[in-house]
């Protein structure tokens, strides 16, 4: 197989884990996120070539430089993870701090239209390809205190639709998966670095792990040509709902 797949935020969590995961069944792979470091570790974990691309989404000129930089040979992008995103803050709307907000929206919504925006026509020049979203059940569902990040994860699951609706016509697949707690370094960044409260959030029940979403994204890519695995949500066994989960203590 000689299939390219372009991964945001592939130096932790789902990103990192999905790398891996369609490394093993034989994609290649341009990995990005801001730690150059954490790509170069990454790469060991991966037997063949990777791509490390080293920008902040949130920044469109350097958005578009890494992407008009990739060599002929690694334009040919199959698969699109748009991944990269965090919440940042969990606050009541009145006392929600705009940097915050601002970062959520950047990264979450603007971030990931800039990316879609420069893979696309690499996808429309050969009428095929596979964009896939990280939602999160906090787009389907709002939460005391989410607002913002969840208002972040609605917008990503009305551009999936959007996208879906307009790249039809061209054979390429739009697909979002919405998974719900799953430990990474989310809820470590949601908390501006307190490990020990992002702890608190995975206590007394199995969360899904990154593995668990890099399985399912393996899955959705394998698929035959004619099918779509066009939304799907993803819980712990432990969650019923964004809020509701059996905890035992
Ligand atoms: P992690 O914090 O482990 O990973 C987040 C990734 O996003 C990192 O690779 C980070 O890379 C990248 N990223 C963040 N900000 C930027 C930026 N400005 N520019 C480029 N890359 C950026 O969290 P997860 O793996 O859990 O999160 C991945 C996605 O899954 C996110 O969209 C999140 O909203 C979603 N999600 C997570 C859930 C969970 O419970 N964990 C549940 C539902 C959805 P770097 O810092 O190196 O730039
Ligand atoms: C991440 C899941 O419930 O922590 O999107 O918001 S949650």
């Amino acid at each position: 197989m000689n299939k390219i797949a372009f991964i945001t935020g592939a130096t932790s969590g789902i990103g990192w884990a999905t790398a891996v995961a369609l490394a093993k069944v034989g994609y290649r792979i341009i990995a990005t996120g801001r730690r150059a470091e954490r790509l170069e570790a990454l790469q060991k974990d991966i037997d063949q070539a990777i791509l490390p691309l080293v920008f902040d989404v949130r920044d469109k000129q350097a958005v578009k430089a890494a992407i008009a930089s990739l060599p002929t040979e690694w334009q040919q992008i199959d698969v699109l993870l748009n991944n990269a995103g965090n919440a940042h803050g969990l606050a009541p709307i009145q006392d929600g701090d705009e940097l915050d907000w601002e970062m959520m929206i950047d990264i979450n919504v603007k971030g990931l239209l800039y990316v879609s925006k420069e893979i696309i026509p690499f996808m429309l020049k050969r009428q095929a390809g596979h964009i896939i979203n990280i939602g999160s059940v906090a787009g389907k569902e709002v939460y005391a205190n989410g607002n913002v990040y969840c208002a972040s994860k609605f917008a990503v699951d009305a551009l999936t639709q959007g996208m879906r609706l307009d790249l039809n016509k061209a054979g390429i697949k739009v697909s979002e998966v919405n998974p719900g707690l799953v430990q990474t370094e989310f809820s470590e960044v949601r908390f501006k670095g307190d490990k020990e409260r992002a702890e608190t959030v995975y206590q007394g029940f199995q969360p899904l792990l990154a593995e668990d979403i890099a399985d399912l994204i393996v899955f959705m890519v394998t698929r035959p040509a004619h099918v779509n695995l066009a939304e799907i949500l993803i819980l712990p066994t432990a969650q019923a709902s964004a809020t509701t989960v059996k905890k035992v203590l």
